[in-house]
């Protein structure tokens, strides 16, 4: 929420559009209700390929990052379902969820338990004692996609990926994740380095989001949005570059 308070704030202060500011990186599609960015990787390749590739294609610097998708609602997984139709004929894309380190027990790449699932009847059925990978399967009886589990190894072929990373306008939840925020407040570095103050903020520890004077928020704010706009235009250089 404090992220959404700070863009919204950096729009303002700015004199920027909210309707101009790209909030997920190019080539992503927002899902304006989370914040949250997807990008189908059209390509068939094995579960563990994609597990690698979702990281690269995240050009915002940490900590915003990039993972197979997770799917965690109802509504998310129609939204990710609805973006199919840009991969033409593609009858099958990768998730997150797995039971690769224990048979059954579902977990997404960061290892949090699956909660939400949407498998087809009968799914997962580990067939064959081989299938510990989920996706999404184009279903021949009605043309609906609903999860299956797969051999991660490719068995019964490959499949397109969708990755999922936080957009500029996501609330991201406040998590104990960064242990030395505290040695940060003290040497002054989480308002010095403003990468520093958003991973401070999250951590809920001695220089938390409370604390953070509203100045000092804006003036991070603005750095962000110039960042990913600067990521954006050196992007576009370097197509640029490659097609002359
Ligand atoms: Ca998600
Ligand atoms: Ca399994
Ligand atoms: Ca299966």
């Amino acid at each position: 929420m404090k992220l959404i308070f700070c863009v919204l704030t950096a729009l303002v202060v700015s004199g920027i559009s909210p309707a101009s500011v790209k909030r997920c990186p190019p080539d992503w599609t927002e899902d304006i209700s989370t914040g949250s960015c997807y990008k189908i990787l059209n390509e068939k390749m094995l579960w563990e390929t994609a597990r690698q590739k979702c990281p690269s294609q995240n050009p915002y610097p940490p900590p915003f990052n990039a993972r197979l998708v997770e799917i965690s609602s109802s509504q998310e997984n129609q939204f990710v379902k609805g973006l199919f139709s840009q991969a033409g004929e593609s009858n099958g894309f990768w998730m997150g969820a797995n039971d690769i380190q224990s048979e059954d027990s579902w977990v997404w790449t960061d290892g949090t338990p699956v909660n939400y699932t949407d498998w087809w009847d009968n799914e997962p059925n580990n067939y064959d004692g081989d299938e510990d990978c989920a996706m999404w399967r184009r279903w021949w009886t009605n043309g609906e996609f609903k999860w299956n589990d797969a051999p991660c190894n490719g068995k019964y072929g490959t499949f397109a990926a969708v990755c999922e990373m936080p957009g500029l306008g996501s609330s991201i939840d406040c998590i104990d994740e960064h242990s030395e925020c505290s040695v940060w407040a003290e040497k002054g570095e989480c308002t010095a380095n403003p990468f520093l103050l958003f991973s401070c903020a999250q951590s809920c520890k001695s220089c938390g989001s409370d604390d953070i004077s509203d100045d000092i928020m804006i003036q991070y704010c603005k750095t962000v949005l110039t960042e990913a706009e600067n990521v954006k235009n050196g992007q576009d250089k370097e197509v640029v570059g490659q097609t002359t």
